[in-house]
C-alpha cells in the first residue's frame, strides 16, 4: 500500500514514521509513506499556499492552485483509490473504517490548515472527508499521522503476529481483556491464577468474559448493536 500525504507543515511528520511497527513495515516494503511539501507547489516568488477569503473574517484559507497542482501531478503517476480530505467536520474515524482503507492500493492524504481548504478542493477533488474525534486540532497533519498508524498495522504482514490485530479493542466490537507479564507477583499483587492453569480453553473463556465486562463498564454503547 501507498499513502501519500500532503502537508503545509511536512515537518510535523517527520518522525511518527520512522519508529517501531511503522518503520519495520516500511523497511520490508509492506507500506509507503511519502509525504509532500505543499509549498513546493506554491503560487509566485513566495510560493504563497493560502489568501484572505472572500467575504471578508479573520483566518487564512488554503488556496485552490497549489493543491490541485500536487494532486494532479501524483493522479499523473498513478491511481488513487481515495482522496482523503483531513478535517474536523468529516466523517468520524473508527476500526471498520481502517480495516477498509486498509485494503486499498493508493490513497493520499491532504491535511487542512488555518480556516481549512477552499471548497471547490472539496468539491473536485476530495473523495472522502475524514474526522478522528470531537475536538479541534491546529492542523490534518496529527490527524494524518493517527490514521497512517492504525491502517499500517492492520496490512498482512505489518504486525509480527499475524493474528494480534484480530484480538484488538474494537476490531470484535468489545474492549480487549486485560494482560499480565512476569512477576506473578509484584506488592502482594498477584496475576489471576486462571492464566497460569495451561487450560487454553478456560483461558480464552475467561479473556472474552473480561472483555464483556470491561465493555459493560467503560463502553456501554458499543453492546447496544
Ligand atoms: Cl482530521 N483535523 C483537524 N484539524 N482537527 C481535527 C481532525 C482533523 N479530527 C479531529 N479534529
Amino acid at each position: 500500500m501507498r499513502i501519500d500525504i500532503i502537508s503545509a507543515v511536512p515537518d510535523l511528520l517527520e518522525s511518527p514514521f520512522q519508529h517501531s511497527i511503522m518503520k519495520r513495515a516500511q523497511q520490508k516494503g509492506l507500506f509507503e509513506v511519502i509525504i509532500h511539501n505543499l509549498r513546493d507547489y506554491g503560487i509566485g516568488r513566495h510560493k504563497q499556499i493560502d489568501d484572505y477569503q472572500f467575504g471578508g473574517g479573520a483566518g487564512m484559507v488554503m488556496k485552490i492552485e497549489p493543491i490541485a497542482n500536487c494532486i494532479n501531478d501524483l493522479k499523473a503517476q498513478r491511481s488513487y483509490d481515495e482522496v482523503i480530505y483531513l478535517t474536523p467536520d468529516g466523517k468520524k474515524f473508527d476500526q471498520p473504517m481502517a480495516n477498509r482503507l486498509s485494503m486499498l492500493s493508493s490513497i493520499i492524504l491532504l491535511c487542512g490548515h488555518y480556516k481549512g481548504v477552499d471548497e471547490r478542493v472539496r468539491e473536485h477533488f476530495v473523495t472522502l472527508e475524514v474526522s478522528i474525534g470531537d475536538f479541534v486540532l491546529s492542523g490534518g497533519e496529527l490527524a494524518a499521522a493517527v490514521m497512517v498508524d492504525a491502517i499500517g498495522r492492520l496490512i498482512p504482514g505489518v504486525l509480527g503476529d499475524e493474528t494480534s490485530a484480530l484480538f484488538d479493542s474494537f476490531q470484535d466490537n468489545l474492549l480487549a481483556p486485560p494482560v499480565y507479564t512476569r512477576p506473578e507477583e509484584y506488592n502482594g499483587w498477584r496475576i489471576p491464577e486462571i492464566l497460569k492453569s495451561g487450560h487454553d480453553g478456560k483461558i480464552s473463556e475467561w479473556r472474552y468474559e473480561e472483555s464483556i465486562k470491561r465493555t459493560q463498564a467503560r463502553r456501554p454503547d458499543m453492546l447496544k448493536d
